[in-house]
């Protein structure tokens, strides 16, 4: 890793919001790509935070300094990330489910997907399931994609396909899921079209669905 991506990666570690910026644009003045500070700055930041939170050794305030520092540096390279050919390919609607207050990851997932050329629509996070079905009335998305990072929220997923059923709107979009905890397998058991590991390969996906 360069110098300058392994001092990012320790901006996040230590939640360090207000050089992130400073560095970020330095780091892209060097002529680093967007992906590659993300992929190779941020994300193994993050990465590191998850395992020390995990093991007792990071608490709350630390993470969310931590997730600040990841959206200050996320703020500068989402328009290059997004860069695309203007023409819309179609309509992503996007929230992080019920319960669950982690957006991060769904927030890359709307980047790559505006960059795939997708006119994105973020709910947010905490979004009830009737907030999906009202949202997908309203904007008559080609995709619906709910993100879950808790294993006590997946569950909301299930519960807003099963809205929608009822709601008579399920057929009129795929639905897409992903987060840490999500799997193919939990995809086809909820009745779900389809799961995405991680925020590029959800854009693919989408694609795929609007093409
Ligand atoms: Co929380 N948290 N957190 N947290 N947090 C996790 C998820 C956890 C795994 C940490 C741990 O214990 N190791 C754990 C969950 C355990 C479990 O359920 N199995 C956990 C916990 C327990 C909690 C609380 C309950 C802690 C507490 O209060 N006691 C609490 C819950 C709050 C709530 O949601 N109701 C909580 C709170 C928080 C903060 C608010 C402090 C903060 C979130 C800030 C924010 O998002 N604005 C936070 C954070 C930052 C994390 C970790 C450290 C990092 C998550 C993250 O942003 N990763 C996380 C540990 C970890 O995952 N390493 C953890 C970076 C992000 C880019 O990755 O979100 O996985 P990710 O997204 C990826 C893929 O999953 C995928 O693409 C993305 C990029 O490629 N993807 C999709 C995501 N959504 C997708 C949707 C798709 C397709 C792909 O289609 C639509």
């Amino acid at each position: 890793m360069s110098d300058i991506l392994s001092t990012i990666s320790t901006f996040v570690i230590e939640g360090n919001f207000v050089d992130m910026v400073d560095k970020t644009n330095a780091a892209l003045e060097e002529g680093l790509g967007a992906d590659e500070i993300l992929n190779n700055g941020l994300m193994p930041g993050m990465d590191h935070v998850g395992v020390e939170f995990k093991a007792g050794n990071m608490f709350v305030p630390e993470v969310l300094r931590s997730a600040k520092a990841m959206q200050e540096a996320m703020d500068i390279i989402r328009p290059m990330l997004a860069e695309s050919g203007a023409e819309s390919v179609g309509k992503v609607l996007l929230g992080t489910v019920k319960g669950d207050l982690h957006d991060i990851g769904k927030n890359l997932v709307g980047m790559m997907c505006e960059g795939a050329g997708f006119e994105v629509v973020d709910l947010g996070k905490d979004v009830e399931p009737e907030a999906f079905v009202e949202a997908v009335k309203e904007h008559k998305p080609n995709i619906l994609g709910m993100s879950a990072l808790l294993t006590t929220t997946m569950r909301s997923m299930e519960r807003t396909i099963k809205a929608l059923e009822e709601a008579g709107v399920r057929d009129t979009v795929k639905v897409m899921i992903g987060g840490a905890p999500v799997t193919q397998d939990f995809a086809e058991q909820i009745g779900a079209d389809g799961y995405a590991a991680n925020a590029a390969s959800a854009s693919e996906m989408a694609k795929q669905y609007a093409g």
